[in-house]
């Protein structure tokens, strides 16, 4: 089997842990190496788009851009439907995560603490609203749940917990850990996936 190394910040969030997940939940070994900023700033010239997380195969070179790392690692290793329409719906959700991420992450940005606090919470009620909302009517009309493709955990379905327990966990400012309580079948999917063994053992380390 070849051998992964995951490149990211030892931070166990964002896109790196996403990335993480997804390997253990595969079961495939892999080494998990966590670079310091001064190591970070050393290597970035030479990372392929300048970004983390970077997937290293042994015997291939390295992979970058977190949706192409889970996208490879659910098509190799039971992540992903092996239907081609279907497996781009769940690429449609990883899109999606990145998409909020583009809206969320300037605020964090702001350095006036009071237009911080406004952004954010126009983000709460706005953009994160309209968002989860067309999740959960894409969840309505295709499956039973608990997860995006049914009974089976996808890489899609990882990517959204680690989006949401950034919010539900209460680690952005001004963004209620309640935002997606209306969602009902959203919010089965995170506890479906919060509680999942494989997902449980990785964050209970
Ligand atoms: N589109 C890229 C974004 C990569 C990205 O911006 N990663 C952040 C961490 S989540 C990073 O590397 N920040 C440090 C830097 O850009 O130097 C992806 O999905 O992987």
């Amino acid at each position: 089997m070849a051998k992964y190394t995951l490149t990211y910040f030892d931070f166990a969030g964002s896109r790196g842990e996403e990335c993480r997940l997804a390997l253990h939940c595969s079961g495939v070994p892999f080494e998990d190496e966590r670079l310091t900023r001064e190591a970070w700033a050393a290597r970035k010239p030479s990372a392929p788009w300048g970004g983390l997380p970077i997937l290293t195969i042994e015997g291939k070179g390295e992979l970058a851009q977190s949706n192409a790392i889970l996208s490879f690692v659910g098509r190799a290793h039971g992540l992903l439907p092996a239907d081609p329409f279907e497996a781009a719906q769940h690429e449609a959700v990883m899109c999606a995560v990145e998409d909020f991420r583009a809206e969320l992450n300037p605020t964090g940005r702001i350095a006036d603490p009071e237009q911080k606090r406004a952004a954010r919470e126009a983000f709460a009620v706005g953009y994160l609203k309209t968002w989860s909302a067309s999740i959960e009517r894409l969840l309505a009309a295709r499956t039973e749940g608990p997860f995006f493709g049914g009974a089976a955990l996808s890489v899609a379905d990882l990517k959204l917990f680690i989006i949401m327990r950034s919010i539900v966990g209460g680690g952005i400012d001004h963004v209620p850990t309640t935002a997606f309580a209306e969602f009902g079948r959203l919010t089965r999917l995170y506890e479906a996936v919060r509680t999942h063994a494989g997902v449980a053992a990785w964050t209970s380390r």
